[in-house]
């Protein structure tokens, strides 16, 4: 055990498990304190590396992440406070390889419920090596203006009132982690605040006792005073009354065990701590409050009174000229955090990102304000869903329908086409299902599927215009452009496309009104003069009809049809409806087992 100071202001620490918040809270202390270094040097998160972006006042640092104990400690050899925030399943296991390391010197175990055969076996390797253990069951401590242990002394705002961020005259020590904060809060209220503070923790075996503690405080120089609170149960504050009594300790020590009520009880009473139970007399705190006055303590006679006998003792070190006034600081305001300010509606901020179409906040989802019951409730279909997020409006069922036959005629057209194609052979090559799918996607464009947008451009501008089939098709054959969703590689006049039938007669049953598609009709009779394969096919079909449902519905103003239009809403009909059937192809040639893909030579024309 060491027998004087164990941190200073350029103590670093290695944190183990990945805890933003004490990490963050050690870091703004470190800020308000004036420290040049952050504290925490490294993270150790088993298993994983890299770094983790934290605040060091206003600036953003990252600190190194290790997989070992070990790497961390190779990484950082002046780091050499060890803190363990581990369950109680693997605090001891990591502490014990903790304090293995030749430069960890003080090791900080967190965790409650540490089995005590293993707190006693990591207590005999840190005595026998002189190092210290801080816990377990602890929130840890604090020397005050330099380094602190993770949560202790909880938020800002009780750090700066406690005046933690500058060193006092106290050296303090409790088992208790948040009795500590009481009296850290206490002792800066009646003296010039604390210089080290530490919670042993509340376990039967604490890896330092108070005596250790307090021998060491003993030896600070900038410890005038201390002050012990201890706890009934066990016999840890009889080793403080033998140092006392050996003359050990030569600064004034006040000390208060807590827990005289216990004697209230008719039963034996234990308390919140693994250790703090009611037991023999000895261990009663009345027992260990007298011991300490015999001793030469200062007690008082509650734990009410403990605040004035801690202001007499120090008021009578400073009258005697043993402690000289403390220079007051203002410690540096702590940047609030964003989130934080926000919400108290302390500040504004702009947004990043704007979003109409679906709002996930709320107790449900809601796809264009409707809620996910209400769609179900109301047997809404995937025509639905698409017409509230791509439309942002509820179309008539008739609509909502055509989306889906849309969806259902294109979800797929055999495995020869080139979206099937490629993500057959993507996943021959033992690709996974996401590009598997989007290589087949990636071939949709204006020859394969991705024709509708420009078919409805098209034809609408030629309708519109009023020009003739005839007129139409040969300026565009001018302009060199083939005319989008005309003609198939293998349907023809002789052959035609099933789907276009298909939805050319929905349409003439349920639509209003299918001018567009009419027209198209008789572009097609002109293209069909010309060669036998230039059909209407599907996308034309779905683009002269999607203009019909636009205008005949009643639900689209001329503007927002044309912004559909100009934007190209209607592509992702095909995507979407082919995505079904590429998932398939994929599955299809994994189920198949199928090997990889080559194409054969024979079906290559070599030349030059
Ligand atoms: N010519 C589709 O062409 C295809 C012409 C034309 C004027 C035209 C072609 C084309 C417009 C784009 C379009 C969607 C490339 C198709 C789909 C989904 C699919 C697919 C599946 C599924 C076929 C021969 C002669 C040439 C050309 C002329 C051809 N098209 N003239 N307007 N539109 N269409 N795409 O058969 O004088 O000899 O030079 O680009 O709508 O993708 O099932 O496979 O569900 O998966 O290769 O249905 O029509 O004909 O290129 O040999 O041309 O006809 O200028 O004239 P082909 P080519 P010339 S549906």
């Amino acid at each position: 055990m060491a027998t004087g100071q164990i941190f200073s202001k350029t103590t670093q620490a290695l944190f183990y498990n990945y805890k933003q918040l004490p990490i963050q809270r050690m870091l703004d202390f470190d800020f308000l304190c004036g420290r040049e270094t952050p504290s925490v040097a490294g993270i150790i998160n088993p298993g994983s590396d890299g770094f983790q972006k934290l605040f060091f006042g206003q600036e953003e640092i990252a600190i190194p992440v290790h997989p070992t104990i070990e790497a961390a400690c190779n990484a950082h050899p002046t780091a050499d406070v060890f803190i363990n925030f581990a369950s109680f399943r693997s605090a001891a296991a990591s502490s014990m390889s903790a304090l293995k390391q030749p430069t960890i010197r003080v090791v900080a175990i967190i965790a409650e419920g540490v089995p005590e055969s293993d707190a006693k076996q990591l207590i005999s390797y840190a005595r026998a090596n002189n190092k210290v253990i801080i816990g377990p069951a602890t929130v840890g401590g604090v020397q005050a203006g330099a380094f602190k242990i993770g949560d202790t002394a909880g938020t800002i705002d009780n750090i700066i009132q406690c005046k933690l961020y500058r060193p006092g005259s106290v050296g303090f020590v409790s088992k208790s982690g948040g009795m500590s904060n009481e009296l850290y809060s206490t002792i800066a209220r009646v003296t010039d605040g604390i210089y080290e503070g530490i919670a042993i923790g509340g376990d039967v075996f604490p890896g330092s006792t108070l005596s250790d503690h307090i021998l060491r405080f003993n030896n600070i120089p900038q410890v005038k005073m201390m002050v012990v609170l201890g706890e009934l149960g066990g016999s840890d504050e009889y080793s403080l009354v033998e140092a006392l009594k050996q003359g050990k300790v030569q600064k004034p020590v006040v000390a208060w065990v807590s827990g005289t009520c216990a004697r209230l009880f008719k039963s034996e009473v234990q308390f919140g701590h693994a250790g703090a139970k009611s037991g023999g007399e000895l261990e009663s705190a009345q027992a260990k409050n007298q011991a300490l006055r015999d001793a030469g303590a200062v007690v008082p006679t509650s734990f009410e009174a403990l605040e004035s006998v801690i202001k007499e003792t120090f008021d009578k070190l400073v009258e005697a000229g043993n402690i000289p006034p403390v220079a007051e600081i203002t410690p540096p305001p702590i940047p609030e955090d964003l989130k934080t300010a926000i919400k108290s509606g302390k500040v504004r901020a702009p947004t990043h990102i704007i979003s109409t179409i679906s709002d996930d906040r709320g107790e449900e989802p809601c796809y264009a304000g409707v809620p996910m019951s209400t769609i179900i409730e109301r047997g809404y279909g995937v025509g639905d869903v698409i017409s509230l997020l791509w439309f942002k409006r509820s179309l008539p069922r008739y609509c909502t329908q055509f989306i889906e036959i849309c969806i259902m005629l294109c979800a797929d057209h055999g495995p020869c086409v080139s979206g099937a194609h490629n993500s057959i052979v993507t996943a021959r090559a033992g690709k996974d299902l996401v590009s598997s799918l989007v290589s087949g996607l990636l071939t949709i464009g204006p020859r394969f599927g991705g024709a509708i947008d420009d078919a409805a451009r098209y034809f609408k501008d030629a309708y519109d215009r009023g020009l003739t089939p005839y007129e139409f098709v040969e300026g565009m054959k001018k302009k060199g452009i083939r005319v989008p969703g005309i003609g198939h590689r293998i349907k023809s006049r002789d052959n035609r496309d099933k789907r276009v039938q298909l939805l050319q007669k929905y349409a003439h049953t349920n639509f209003p009104s299918v001018k567009y598609m009419e027209y198209a009709v008789q572009v097609e009779t002109y293209t069909l003069s010309k060669a036998n394969n230039l059909v209407m096919n599907v996308d034309g079909a779905i683009g002269s009809l999607f203009l019909d449902l636009l205008s005949g519905s009643g639900m689209f103003s001329k503007q927002e049809i044309d912004e559909i239009i100009e934007i190209g809403y209607l592509n992702g009909l095909f995507v979407l409806a082919r995505s079904i059937g590429l998932i398939g192809h994929t599955f299809d040639q994994k189920r198949l087992k199928q090997p990889l893909y080559r194409h054969p030579w024979e079906d290559v024309l070599y030349t030059k």
